[in-house]
């Protein structure tokens, strides 16, 4: 079976998921389209890179992510870096001749994005963005029962991402704070996840209009190496610097089939963890997905008999969409970690065959000129068309 050299640059939290993915997809696809090899690791110094490469089975290591791109046995690199740096390494990794997968939001803004793309189409080579959420079940199954026209035309979307790991004004100042490194905040961390799903299950957003705030203005510089998010350090008496993106949006969509949404994404939302939710009302019926029940999808289907029409919730298992390659039994729990291994699967498989996969650089190009829009939205305080 066909061998992909794989070069991750980052060992952090993706770093982890990704690893995760290379070693677990040929168990749950099999045969797989190929066997991911851990081949190389790079991370921001020759230590961290040798520690990284250790924990997450990685072959080599190196302290400078531009060997790994250059080097001859890499078919695949993998950015699983802080935003700032996507462009970069990307445009590197093309003119090198990889393929691609690279973590989202695929750059700062759409400008950044634009060149990505230019220089993935020019290479010739596979490119994704790791937009994971719409590869777990129930959301590729609202996908399916949407394309069999089992609610219609979709006339209204409604996607929530709210979380809480940043409401507490003690939480340190993440790199996700730093509008040089993040691009944005709540817009383009958790909401761009949103205008994926919306995209994928609704259709091209057209116009917006939006508001962004932020709520808390300076926070505590965290000490040593290792970015932590919020909740899991609080450091009341460390001096503090200026937060310069946004904390929370909220925007209405509209989309080119004519159906009108709203997303609101904040992570100052307390008791709210990774709760990424829709609900889409057709003209015969109504879907809603919550990431926090991500074994389910409630349908609502206008046909059924008055006496029994409500809401029911289906348990994805088996007979649902990639759940032959999951678990024999429904609700027996998908996890973060199994959106990731389907993501591989779809990436890799798409390298082999030399096909093109969804979402791509386009998709994240797309993406980032919508939240572009948002933020000159917030701005004129009206309504931007794309
Ligand atoms: P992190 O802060 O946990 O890890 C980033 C790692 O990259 C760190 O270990 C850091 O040392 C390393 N790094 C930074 N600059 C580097 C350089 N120039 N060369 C080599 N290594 C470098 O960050 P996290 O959470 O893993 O985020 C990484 C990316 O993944 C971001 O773009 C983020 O938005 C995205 N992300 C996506 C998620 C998803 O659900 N798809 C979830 C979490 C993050
Ligand atoms: C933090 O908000 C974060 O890790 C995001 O960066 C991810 O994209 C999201 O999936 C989980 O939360």
């Amino acid at each position: 079976m066909e061998q992909l050299n794989i070069g991750m640059i980052g060992g952090g939290f993706m770093g982890k998921a990704h690893s995760l993915a290379y070693a677990a997809m040929p168990m749950f696809f099999w045969p797989a389209p190929a066997v991911p090899n851990r081949k190389m690791l790079a991370e921001i110094d020759e230590d961290l890179a040798r520690e990284s490469a250790l924990r997450f089975g990685f072959e080599k290591y190196t302290g400078d992510w531009r060997k790994l791109v250059e080097h001859p046995d890499i078919h695949v690199v993998d950015i699983a870096t802080p935003n700032n740096t996507h462009a970069e390494i990307a445009i590197a990794a093309a003119e090198a001749g990889k393929h691609i997968i690279c973590e989202k939001p695929l750059a700062l803004d759409a400008e950044e994005a634009e060149r990505m793309l230019e220089a993935v189409e020019r290479a010739g080579v596979v490119h994704m963005v790791a937009f994971n959420y719409r590869r777990t079940p129930a959301v590729a199954l609202a996908k399916k029962f949407i394309e069999e026209g089992a609610i219609g035309n979709i006339l209204n979307f409604r996607g929530t991402y709210l979380q809480d790991w940043s409401a507490d004004p003690n939480g340190p100042l993440s790199w996700r704070f730093q509008k040089a490194v993040a691009g944005s905040g709540a817009l383009g961390d958790i909401g761009t996840h949103v205008l994926d799903i919306a995209r994928y299950l609704v259709g091209e957003i057209v116009a917006v209009n939006s508001v962004l705030r932020t709520i808390i203005g300076k926070r505590p510089i965290q000490q040593g190496g290792q970015d932590k998010l919020g909740a899991s350090q609080k450091l009341v008496d460390a001096p503090k610097a200026t937060v310069d993106v946004d904390d929370e949006v909220i925007t209405s969509l509209r989309f080119s089939n004519g159906a009108l949404g709203t997303l609101e994404a904040t992570r100052n939302a307390y008791g709210r963890n990774n709760f990424l939710t829709f609900e889409i009302d057709g003209d015969h019926g109504s879907l809603y997905f919550n990431y926090e029940r991500r074994d389910e999808l409630q349908v609502f289907f206008a046909d059924d008999p008055a006496d029994r029409r409500g809401f029911r919730t289906i348990y994805t298992g088996p007979a649902h969409p990639y759940g032959e390659n999951l678990w024999p039994i429904p609700a027996i729990g998908i996890g973060y970690g199994e959106t990731k291994i389907i993501e591989c699967y779809e990436f890799v498989k798409a390298v082999i065959e030399g096909t093109t996969v969804s979402p791509s650089f386009h998709d994240g190009h797309r993406i980032a000129q919508i939240c572009d829009a948002i933020v000159e939205s917030s701005e004129k305080q009206t309504w931007v068309d794309l």
